[in-house]
C-alpha cells in the first residue's frame, strides 16, 4: 500500500546548499514528491511538531534553531515510505550516522541534525497536518 511520510530538510541543511543533494536520494529510491515547499516555520508549528520534547533541556534551543531561517518541507510517498525515509536519514545523532547516510554525509552535530522524518503513519499524518494546509 503507498504510504506518506512528511520530511523536512532543516535551516543548516537548506542554508549550506544541500537541498538538491538530499532530495535526490528520495528520487533514487522511488520515492515521490507529492508536495515541496520553502518556507519559515512559525514557532507554533515548530512548537506543535516538537510538543513531546516540550519540558526537556534541548527544547527552547531546538524550537530556535528550527525556526531560524527557511526549511524544506515535503511530502513523500511510496511503498514503506517511513521507514526507507528513516534509514536513508540515519541515526539521529550525526556522530552516531553512518556514512552514506544523510545526517552521517551532512551532518555533526545533534543540535543541527541536517532532516526530520516522521516515525510512523500515524506521525506523518499528524505532521502533514501541521506543515501543510
Ligand atoms: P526528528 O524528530 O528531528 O526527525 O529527530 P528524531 O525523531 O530522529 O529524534 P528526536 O525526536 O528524538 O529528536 C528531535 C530533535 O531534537 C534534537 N535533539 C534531540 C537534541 O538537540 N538533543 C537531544 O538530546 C535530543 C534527544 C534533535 C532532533
Amino acid at each position: 500500500m503507498t504510504e506518506k511520510t512528511y520530511a523536512m530538510l532543516k535551516p543548516d541543511a537548506v542554508a549550506a546548499g544541500h537541498i538538491g543533494e538530499i532530495i535526490s536520494r528520495f528520487e533514487n529510491v522511488g520515492l515521490v514528491i507529492e508536495r515541496m515547499e520553502l518556507a519559515t516555520l512559525t514557532p507554533q508549528q515548530a512548537a506543535a511538531n516538537y510538543a513531546e520534547h516540550e519540558g526537556k533541556p534541548f527544547y527552547e534551543g531546538l524550537v530556535q534553531y528550527v525556526t531560524s531561517g527557511p526549511v524544506v518541507k515535503l511530502v513523500l510517498a511510496g511503498e514503506g515510505a517511513v521507514a526507507i525515509t528513516r534509514k536513508l536519514m540515519g541515526a539521529t545523532n550525526p556522530v552516531d550516522a553512518l556514512p552514506g547516510t544523510i545526517r552521517g554525509d551532512f551532518g555533526l552535530v545533534m543540535d543541527a541534525n541536517v532532516i526530520h522524518g516522521s516515525d510512523s503513519p500515524e506521525s506523518a499524518e499528524r505532521e502533514i497536518a501541521i506543515f501543510f494546509d
